[in-house]
């Protein structure tokens, strides 16, 4: 952050907020707000609630399509908005930092990033703002593991480019929303350009579904996006674009060269921070067998080391999955590979909450894995020297393309793997989670997305009028050719 606050102001920041309840409901250009009237949850505490929402309703559907309006000032000005609002987010540090805690169960450096990247979003498609028609109203689709970065990454894109926005947040995230629209708002973002419609998938298949909707930008599962997909096909106009980020199956593969300290350490961040909940985290390790014994003593000691509690605790290192149907679809993959005797190390979790403990795995094959499990959950799969080429195969054989993690220390095998292993994000020696608008910009290939990456050169692009898209910065496809999620 600009201000570089110390942990003590952090505290004393987030303090106040401790107790706090805030509410949500839709803010729609021309209609009072009804009252808040369902409970959000926090994940890692069920005596507690952070506040409250009213859902969208069908008729305020209709009342936001009607009053949208795309954002007719100069992009100079938009630009400068976006910017207030950049430092808004910034002076609103202490309520962002305890409203992530409490609403999606984020540890404080998990909350700390992510106020980063929603902030490094603004101030980059701010700049970059490309000299194009708007495609003219936008529906924006956001998850809730980044309620706050991929919520502003989404709309500052689309607003740079001029325009109107109809903002639907993950159904478990609606006050941060909340509070980033009002913070753009504060800043200068006409009521008319940008609306909020907190609710579920009823009011997300309303916004994909109308025609005077002219594009949608899309982050969470693949199958959601296929069923966006079609219903963009049937009712909007030909030639809209989706920008759509979805799941993966992300693979690392270790081989007997690798520096087993700093191995470990990419592991346990890329598999167990945010709870694994990031469609970047690792979910399936390819270890080569000569080391794998060694390699997984160690990864348990530095497992046992993993601290879960409540993410308001600065002791935190792993906090709650987002809510119990979560839970249960995680904890039944795991008594699944219990009940085959596949758990190679489980820790214990809290005995309330909505926790699953970091948990090993072992698999034959990344063929095994039938589905991304979202949570703190690694798979492990022993792979012989002359198996490689077979392992790059195995992964690509998913479909799925986002992240991929490689430790070693041949500098051929670098540019071997690299050049053949199929994702958007490819990480050499560090951990695989974390990207960075500007410098790594992030996005999938294949069933991972659609591209372009999000705080990169092109994304801004897919914003634009349909016909204008190929001359925009030159973007006229997937980088690698490879089709769209299909
Ligand atoms: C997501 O989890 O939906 O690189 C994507 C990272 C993040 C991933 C965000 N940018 O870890």
């Amino acid at each position: 952050l600009a201000h570089a606050p110390t942990l003590a102001v952090i505290e004393a920041a987030r303090a106040p907020f401790r107790d706090h309840r805030w509410q949500a409901a839709p803010l729609l250009a021309r209609k009072a707000t009804p009252a808040p009237e369902e409970t959000v949850a926090n994940p890692a505490n069920a005596a507690d609630s952070p506040g409250a929402v009213a859902p969208t309703s069908a008729t305020d559907i209709e009342t936001a399509l009607a009053a949208a309006r795309p954002w007719g000032d100069s992009a100079a000005d938009r630009g400068a908005a976006l910017n207030r609002a950049a430092d808004l987010y910034e002076d609103s540090f202490g309520e962002i930092f305890a409203l992530l805690a409490r609403e999606a169960g984020k540890s404080l450096p998990d909350a700390v990033a992510e106020l980063r990247e929603a902030v490094d979003f603004l101030r980059y498609y701010a700049a970059r703002i490309p000299d194009a028609d708007p495609a003219g109203l936008f529906t924006c689709i956001s998850p809730w593991n980044f309620p706050l970065a991929i919520f502003t990454g989404q709309i500052a894109a689309a607003l740079a480019t001029g325009n109107a926005v109809l903002a639907k947040p993950a159904e478990q995230t609606p006050l941060i929303a909340s509070l980033a629209v009002s913070l753009l708002h504060r800043a200068g973002v006409p009521r008319t350009a940008l609306q909020l419609l907190p609710g579920g998938g009823v009011v997300g298949a309303a916004l994909t579904s109308d025609y005077r909707v002219g594009g949608v930008a899309f982050t969470g599962s693949t199958e959601t996006a296929l069923k966006i997909r079609a219903a963009m096909a049937e009712h909007l106009a030909p030639g809209a674009p989706l920008v759509a980020e979805t799941g993966g199956l992300n693979a690392m593969i270790v081989d007997s060269t690798a520096l087993p300290e700093q191995a470990v350490q990419s592991i346990v961040e890329s598999a167990f921070q945010s709870a694994g909940q990031r469609c970047s985290a690792l979910r399936c390790l390819y270890v080569q067998e000569d080391i794998a014994d060694d390699l997984l003593a160690m990864l348990g000691g530095a497992m046992d080391a993993l601290h879960m509690g409540d993410p308001w605790d600065l002791a935190t290192d792993c906090g709650p999955v987002i809510d119990d149907d979560a839970r249960a679809g995680i904890a039944a993959h795991v008594d699944a590979a219990r009940a085959e005797n596949r758990v190679l190390k489980e820790l214990r979790a809290p005995a309330s909450g909505t926790f699953i403990a970091p948990t090993l795995i072992e698999l034959p094959g990344i063929a095994a894995l039938e589905r991304e499990i979202f949570g703190p959950v690694l798979h492990v799969v022993r792979f012989g020297s002359a198996d490689l080429d077979r392992v790059i195969d195995d992964i690509n054989a998913t479909g799925y393309g986002l992240t991929f993690g490689l430790h070693t220390r041949i500098d051929d095998r670098v540019q071997h793997v690299t050049d053949r292993v199929h994702a958007g994000n490819l990480y050499v020696n560090r951990n695989q989670i974390g990207a960075i608008v500007g410098s790594q910009p992030f996005g999938g290939e294949g069933l991972s997305g659609t591209g372009p990456k999000a705080g990169g050169p092109h994304y801004m692009a897919r914003f634009c009028a349909p016909d204008r898209q190929a001359a925009v910065d030159g973007w006229t496809g997937p980088a690698t050719g490879r089709p769209e999620p299909a």
